[in-house]
């Protein structure tokens, strides 16, 4: 999954992709180098992030949405309904929730649905964050979701721990570890860890720009646990680690 946001402030592309036309070169560009989906987002989540509102969101993402989807598979990276049918409208095909609390959406729409774990909400997860235990806890909640969404009628669910959203570098790390365990769960797993913050702490103080080799390691080490789907901002090298990763396994 290749990430395009359409925002000012996201952390590591914002105000790259703020002109439509650039937007969708950069979208069939992922396509190209063998992303299966474009993750189109127009609010940021980073850390600290103001909400966008409903209007502007989706004057930021429909147009993209509309433009890439005859070519590839859409992912519309939202939080809100009303953007995420007014994405499908345009011809996005799996929602990626970050609240993960969309599945009537996605059940209404026939669509997918990613259930992404995050503790709070953006503008403030990263205070005071505590677990008893992380790993049981994220994933009794995302098997909790999943299973009401299926309930729901959603035929397609993915699971995601959501890495980042209300966690330390510690927490995301035993996540990461514990990774299959998740993947046992049954649902389809994915993961998103491509440049940030935790990894820039691990490689003692990374900028963004600077944490391809640990944004590989994680999707390598995902893949190699199972996860059937990787969120990356640079999709060739990502593809070529996991292409690798592909002929090790079938091997
Ligand atoms: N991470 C981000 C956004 N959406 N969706 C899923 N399913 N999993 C993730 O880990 C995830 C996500 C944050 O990254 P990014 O979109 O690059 O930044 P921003 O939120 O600042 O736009």
């Amino acid at each position: 999954m290749g990430v395009l946001n359409i925002t000012p402030d996201s952390f590591s592309d914002g105000g790259r992709w703020t002109d439509p036309e650039a937007a969708v070169a950069r979208g069939l560009e992922m396509a190209a180098e063998g992303a299966e989906v474009i993750d189109v987002g127009g609010e940021s989540t980073r850390p600290g992030a103001e909400p966008v509102d409903e209007a502007e969101e989706c004057r930021r993402v429909v147009p993209v949405i509309a433009a890439l989807a005859p070519s590839v598979r859409v992912s519309v990276d939202t939080r809100k309904a009303a953007v995420a049918e007014a994405a499908v409208a345009a011809g996005a095909t799996l929602v990626n929730d970050v609240s993960a609390s969309l599945w009537p959406v996605a059940a209404a729409a026939g669509v997918g649905w990613v259930a992404m774990h995050m503790r709070g909400e953006p503008r403030t997860m990263q205070r005071d964050v505590h677990y008893d235990d992380v790993v049981g806890e994220v994933h009794r909640f995302l098997v909790a979701r999943a299973t009401q969404a299926g309930a729901a009628g959603v035929g397609e669910v993915w699971v995601d721990p959501g890495i980042g959203f209300g966690k330390t570098a510690a927490h995301n790390l035993r996540l990461l570890r514990h990774l299959g365990e998740l993947v046992a769960a049954g649902h389809p797993v994915m993961v998103g860890a491509s440049r940030k913050a935790f990894l820039g702490t691990l490689l003692g103080g990374a900028p963004v720009d600077d944490r391809l080799e640990g944004s590989l390691a994680v999707a390598v080490w995902a893949a190699s646990a199972g996860a059937a789907m990787v969120r990356a901002h640079d999709v060739a090298p990502t593809v070529e680690a996991l292409r690798v990763v592909g002929e090790v396994a079938a091997a």
